[in-house]
């Protein structure tokens, strides 16, 4: 299996759904699915076992059932960043090493989090995973938790196999900074969809979030237009893929990204309690409120929708 590097990491990134059927078991067969989906519109890479991904309804042995079915199906043709995240280092450790093991290329976990652990607890959450595994390691920073500050970060991103941060912010200016501190091989990833052409203009060098599971190919153009330094169309895209996100996130979240996939033609499976599964009728007023974007802002990107 080809192992990538790093700093090959890059581009769109989906932060995977964990696919569930309709009895809240694991789905492999609709988990194969929706990933070739994803292969097929662009992808860049996966990024398992996140809150996207549900994770902390899952048990230990189905996180790492789903490491393992997904790094097999996708056998190498793009790079896999596991989750390991929880609130107890152990667990987060035996994670870590299974992802080794199952032939992931890259670890991340977000901060312990529900007490309020000290700076030195969760740098120490931080060096202890690192170091229990020879992957890199990106850190996620989801900054409106308000648990991990710049100077943290700094201290957290010296330790050896820490390569990367994932950061969820709608400003950019902190993201900015650290990108310039920590240097272009410091891998920097926007986790805000509605802020994506943003990340990439201060710096990020690929977005990891939940609607890459739905969009992936809007987003690839929005990250290519913005290389091609083509900003109209990169600003264009980007507001319509906000109108469609606030719709989208009137409705319970991620719950209605298996809808909007089944949408899409393809078999997005269920979530899991106590995330609630809508039946079509309720989401009419969804459809309704994606085609008025479509209509009025003529995007023809919207079409991929069968509503
Ligand atoms: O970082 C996701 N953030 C959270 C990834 O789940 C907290 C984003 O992809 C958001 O879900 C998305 C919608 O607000 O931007």
């Amino acid at each position: 299996m080809k192992h990538y590097d790093v700093t090959e990491i890059k581009g769109v990134i989906p932060a995977n759904l964990t696919i569930f059927d309709e009895k809240e078991n694991l789905d492999d067969s609709r988990t194969k699915e929706v990933l070739d989906f994803l292969l097929d519109h662009d992808a860049d890479g996966f990024y398992l076992t996140g809150s996207t991904g549900a994770c902390f309804t899952m048990t230990m042995e189905e996180r790492m059932h789903t490491v393992e079915t997904v790094i097999n199906h996708v056998n190498g043709r793009k790079p896999v960043i596991v989750h390991v995240g929880d609130i107890g280092t152990k667990k987060s450790i035996e994670l870590a090493k299974q992802a080794e093991k199952a032939g992931a290329d890259a670890i991340s976990s977000v901060p312990p989090f529900y007490w309020k652990f000290s700076q030195d607890d969760i740098f120490s959450y931080y060096r202890d995973i690192s170091e229990s595994v020879d992957l890199p390691m990106i850190v996620y920073n989801i900054a409106l938790a308000g648990i991990m500050d710049e100077g943290l970060l700094q201290r957290i991103a010296q330790l050896d196999h820490v390569k990367g941060l994932k950061y969820t912010a709608r400003s950019h200016d902190e993201m900015g900074f650290l990108k310039e501190k920590l240097g272009k091989d410091f891998m920097i990833y926007s986790g805000c969809d509605e802020m994506a052409l943003s990340g990439f203009c201060f710096g990020a060098d690929g977005i990891i979030g939940s609607f890459y599971n739905v969009i992936p190919d809007i987003y690839k153009k929005i990250e290519n237009s913005f290389r091609e330094g083509n900003m109209p169309e990169a600003i264009r895209l980007q507001k319509m893929a906000d109108e469609f996100i606030f719709a989208c996130l009137k409705y319970d979240f991620p719950s209605v990204l298996h809808n909007l996939l089944r949408w899409r033609g393809v078999d997005g499976g269920y979530i899991r309690r106590p995330f609630c599964n809508y039946e079509e009728d309720d989401l009419q007023a969804l459809k309704e409120a994606i085609r008025e974007i479509r209509d009025r802002l003529g995007a023809k990107e919207l079409d991929v929708f069968e509503i």
